[in-house]
């Protein structure tokens, strides 16, 4: 029994790095009935009133990241409330990584200043107190920073085309320390996926675990 044939409807997220495979763990589920699927809004980030802020930031992070990671936790807000329309909802990412491995990664690397960091920090705190941003089950597609280059490189998005492997394992290394060595809260029980396996592999995986996901159980 699944959370598609009871009344409890749940949420899970899907985490991992820039080129994990996420889409493609969407695109598998998002043929299953009463799985509603959210993509991460790129596009909106791309295009605000005629902004690409996603290309501001990798052409000058030190100078774009802030206003770039203050859109992008609006657009997670907006997601994480919308009225749920299935019983299951998967969402690529979170308010939470956002904050948690994008954020702490520009402030760690010196892409963003104390006074930055301390503001988003002052509204993600305040969202967290009085929204709700609710997460059952957070899947974790770990794969290596070299695999998540190789897929990078393969699909040619204009703005991650300069993205360095040094870059992929920072955010490695935060992903790490939020989802396995819990330096901060997760929201959520925690399933890990080993995302290093050739696509084809990937379906088996996803298959091998579909009915832990769509309990929301890890
Ligand atoms: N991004 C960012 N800060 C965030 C979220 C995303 O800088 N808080 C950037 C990293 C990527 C782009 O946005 O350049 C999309 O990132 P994702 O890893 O979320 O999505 P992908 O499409 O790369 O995922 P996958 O390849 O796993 O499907």
């Amino acid at each position: 029994m699944t959370a598609l044939h009871s009344s409890r409807s749940i949420t899970v997220a899907i985490e991992g790095n820039i080129g994990s495979g996420k889409t493609t763990f969407l695109d598998h589920f998002a043929k299953t009935k009463g799985i509603e699927v959210i993509q991460e809004p790129v596009d909106m980030w791309r295009n605000v009133r005629g902004h690409n802020t996603l290309a501001l930031m990798y052409s000058d992070p030190k100078r774009w990241s802030f206003a770039f990671q203050s859109y992008v936790q609006l657009t997670m807000l907006d997601i994480h409330t919308r009225k749920q329309k299935s019983l299951i909802r998967m969402m690529e990412r979170s308010i939470y990584s956002a904050k948690y491995c994008f954020v702490e990664n520009m402030h760690e690397s010196g892409n963003m200043t104390d006074a930055e960091y301390v503001v988003l920090t002052e509204w993600f705190n305040w969202i967290l107190a009085n929204q709700k941003v609710q997460i059952d089950l957070i899947v974790y597609l770990k794969t290596s920073p070299e695999v998540c280059q190789q897929r990078i490189q393969q699909r040619c998005r204009e703005e991650e085309k300069a993205i360095p492997l040094d870059y992929l394992q920072a955010l490695h290394n935060t992903h790490e320390d939020w989802l396995t060595h819990k330096k901060f809260p997760t929201p959520a029980p925690v399933l890990v996926l080993d995302g290093d396996h050739k696509l084809s592999d990937m379906y088996s995986v996803f298959e091998e675990n579909r009915h832990k996901i769509l309990l929301g159980q890890n």
